[in-house]
């Protein structure tokens, strides 16, 4: 949808402003013996991946207001990541969700992935809602169930999940775990734990030895007095038993207010368990807002943690997984995944500019207030020249929401697809 020469006109008029606010700040890193370069480098390199059920706007139990255009096929969703990956050129890779994302044309998608430069980097396996073909329902849990029938049907999806990964050659499979219960007594909270530990091994065994398993928690919905995986000490124990391909995602939505989220993070990589993130913005649960958009502090002392963590060789976490997972309302999906993005970026760069020498003087003299001080200079600073930088490096646009609205990219989408044309998805 953008060629090469539509992002050089639309950045045309905004590269002279854009060069003197770099000039700055490449000049005041420099003095403080930063390097800009070094910086807009490693955002270059970074890469989000783009969930596929969060491509047409999501909804709420009680409405949803399709703003037409959406994606109707996998290859529909798979060219709308294609249009933000060539306007930030840090969005490379997707996320897909079975059974809504089944490939039918396996040698098509590969056609269509290698050309736009993307790749699918996960498959996600869907138990919280019964398919009309399935045999057993998934009321009263899949991989948890009292039943071994169930047990079994549930273990075959995510097997079955890994299947159609392995024909696009994925290399994670995600597990979010919708079971638990809504009233005291109605399971037996350590039974229920070791039906799923006995079901995660089974897929576990199934699945190919350079593959990821990556276990989501939860602590509430869609059951509300327990969930079975409810939180990171639980997802850890797990991928304790499973084995060393076992991880822990940490959503950021995913746990009760006010946790230390930054903190699992630093734990998680201690233990060499950190193997992926679902980014997204939340107030009170799991709000799947815009990444960043009301607790940026946060977004950023989490950057803090994974860079701090990548820096000390006494940490052998491998590779983590960097995945939003979020679903919209009221926004056009495609900006909101732009802008969450361009936080990520932000928060990202913001961290690799934390003086740590000094911040690690700081810590260990227990001054409070000048190791504070080292993360405000840091989080405070504003780092969208180099975040554009990055963008127009990879050949992207400098301001990335403003070239998508100054293209008319959702009323091409209308025309092409409907103004009915509604997405599957969450
Ligand atoms: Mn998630």
């Amino acid at each position: 949808m953008f060629s090469d020469q539509r992002l050089h006109d639309l950045n045309q008029p905004l590269l002279a402003e854009h060069q003197l606010q770099l000039s700055y700040l490449t000049d005041l890193l420099g003095r403080r013996g930063q390097d800009a370069r070094d910086v807009v480098r490693q955002l270059v390199e970074f890469q989000v991946a783009i969930p596929s059920w969060a491509l047409g706007t999501g909804g709420t139990r009680f409405g949803r207001y399709p703003l037409g255009g959406e994606p109707r096929t996998l290859e529909e969703k798979i060219s709308d990541v294609a249009v933000l990956h060539q306007l930030n050129g840090s969005s490379n890779s997707i996320s897909l969700h079975i059974p809504w994302d089944i490939p039918r044309d396996v040698p098509g998608l590969q056609q269509q992935l290698k050309a736009q430069g993307l790749h699918i980097d996960s498959v996600n396996s869907n138990t919280f809602q019964d398919q009309k073909d399935q045999p057993f329902s998934y009321k009263f849990g899949s991989l948890s169930h009292t039943e071994q029938a169930v047990r079994d049907q549930a273990v075959q999806h995510n097997i079955d999940c890994i299947r159609y990964g392995e024909q696009l050659g994925a290399k994670t499979h995600t597990v979010w775990l919708a079971d638990g219960s809504n009233f005291p007594g109605q399971q037996h909270l350590r039974r229920a734990y070791l039906r799923t530990q006995e079901s995660l091994a089974a897929i576990y065994e199934a699945m190919p030895s350079d593959w990821t398993m990556l276990i989501e928690y939860k602590p509430y919905e869609p059951h509300f007095y327990s969930m079975v995986i409810p939180d990171w000490g639980t997802s850890y124990s797990l991928c304790q038993s499973l084995g060393q391909n076992a991880q822990v995602l940490v959503d950021l939505g995913h746990h009760l207010p006010n946790t230390n989220i930054e903190q699992i993070v630093g734990r998680l990589l201690q233990f060499g368990r950190l193997g992926g993130f679902h980014f997204n913005g939340s107030m009170y649960g799991d709000d799947d807002l815009t990444t960043g958009s009301s607790k940026p502090f946060q977004l950023f002392l989490i950057f803090n943690e994974l860079v701090d963590g990548a820096r000390d060789q006494a940490v052998t976490n491998a590779a983590v997984a960097y995945m939003i997972d979020a679903s919209h309302n009221t926004k056009d999906p495609l900006e909101d995944l732009l802008q969450s993005v361009d936080n990520i970026l932000g928060a990202y760069a913001k961290a690799l500019l934390v003086d740590r020498a000094a911040l690690a003087e700081a810590q260990q003299a227990n001054d409070v207030v000048r190791a504070e001080e080292i993360l405000r200079d840091a989080f405070l600073l504003d780092v969208r020249p180099l975040v554009a930088e990055a963008y127009r490096q990879a050949g992207g646009a400098l301001k990335p929401v403003a070239a998508y609205r100054s293209a008319g990219v959702r009323d091409q989408l209308i025309q092409q697809r409907g103004r009915l044309s509604v997405s599957t998805g969450l």
